[in-house]
């Protein structure tokens, strides 16, 4: 196997000094055994697109395993990890993103997700003892956060008053949907945290699919671009789950939800682990506007894709680049 140098140091970008601690008290935060919860989903898909969701219903005890074979799993030695194959896509990574050139100061595993047991195309290292540590907690997590992001979109769509109520959560919960997981580990770096500097742990970007249900341990870094371009931090809570507007549900809704920019810097004080499900829809879905969200005489202001053709330009784009910006009409 070949294994390729990793990116220096300096060519991961530095993050200018900012106003750091900030904290935006005003991330939505959504309790799902209220009522009104379906209300409260859209607006904070139509304000800022990205949401914390409280009274989840997935076990802590599920999410902790994963995380502490996670964390197993990060610690094993370089030369484990690399074994495990570059992402191309599914694998494991270190500084290097995405096919492109893009780099962060994050190492990763990346799991490709169908409705049959996991994909693991590429991870010779799954055939290995560490493959059972992961498989149950990894499994179970899964099962749970679907439900989760099912229940979401089944909310999302009452709020909407789309009828039938299953339009949103059936792209994500059909035997062919694209599902992707991403293990992510921004590790401590005494020699930043010395520096009092910040680099980029993960550049700012949109999620491609319909939604992304993120989970992180209790260590800061994760940033959202407002719709007045500002970047606020989110605190971080590792009891909540964090919902990301992607880029097909803005086209579902005719851009009336926005999918989020954000990032993760990072800052090397305190390692930060995260997971991360990406919902994608069947590759040959079409992604358009609903038609029962449609005004009179409404057009739809993109042009119509499929989800396996945006997947596709998309991973000939850089991550920070505008994907959708070539649908629009
Ligand atoms: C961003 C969201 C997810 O992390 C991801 C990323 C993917 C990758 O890391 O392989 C991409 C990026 C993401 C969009 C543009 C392309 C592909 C890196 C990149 C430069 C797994 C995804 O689905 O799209």
């Amino acid at each position: 196997m070949v294994v390729l140098a990793s990116p220096a140091l300096d060519e991961i970008p530095l993050v200018r000094p900012q106003k750091h601690g900030a904290f935006f008290s005003a991330i939505p935060v959504v309790d799902l055994s209220m009522p009104f919860s379906a209300e409260a989903l859209v607006k904070a898909c139509e304000d800022v697109g990205f949401f914390k969701v409280i009274n989840h219903n997935v076990p802590m005890d599920v999410v902790q395993r994963l995380e502490a074979e996670a964390v197993k799993f990060f610690e094993m030695p370089q030369v484990f990890k690399e074994a495990s194959g570059p992402a191309d896509p599914f694998g494991y990574g270190n500084k290097r993103i995405g096919p492109n050139g893009d780099v962060g100061l994050v190492e990763y595993l990346l799991f490709g997700i169908t409705s049959k047991p996991l994909s693991y195309t590429s991870m010779s290292f799954l055939e290995e003892p560490s493959a059972c540590l992961f498989g149950p907690a990894l499994s179970e997590y899964l099962l749970a956060v679907k439900k989760l992001a099912s229940d979401v979109l089944e909310l999302i769509a009452e709020g909407l008053k789309i009828e039938p109520g299953d339009v949103l959560n059936r792209l994500v919960t059909d035997e062919q949907s694209d599902g992707l997981f991403r293990l992510n580990h921004y590790p401590r770096c005494p020699l930043l945290e010395r520096l009092n500097r910040s680099w980029t742990g993960f550049g700012e970007h949109t999620d491609p699919q319909i939604i992304s249900v993120l989970r992180s341990n209790n260590t800061t870094g994760l940033q959202i671009s407002l719709k007045n371009g500002s970047w606020v931090s989110v605190p971080p809570d590792q009891e909540s789950f964090f919902i990301v507007v992607g880029d097909c549900l803005q086209v579902l809704t005719n851009g009336r939800f926005k999918s989020v920019r954000h990032r993760v810097l990072a800052n090397g004080s305190k390692s930060r682990v995260s997971m991360i499900y990406f919902f994608g829809p069947p590759p040959a879905e079409k992604i358009a506007p609903l038609s029962q969200l449609m005004g009179e005489g409404e057009q739809s202001k993109y042009k119509e894709f499929t989800w396996g053709e945006y997947k596709k330009a998309a991973y000939k784009s850089r991550l920070g680049d505008n994907r959708l910006g070539q649908y629009e009409k």
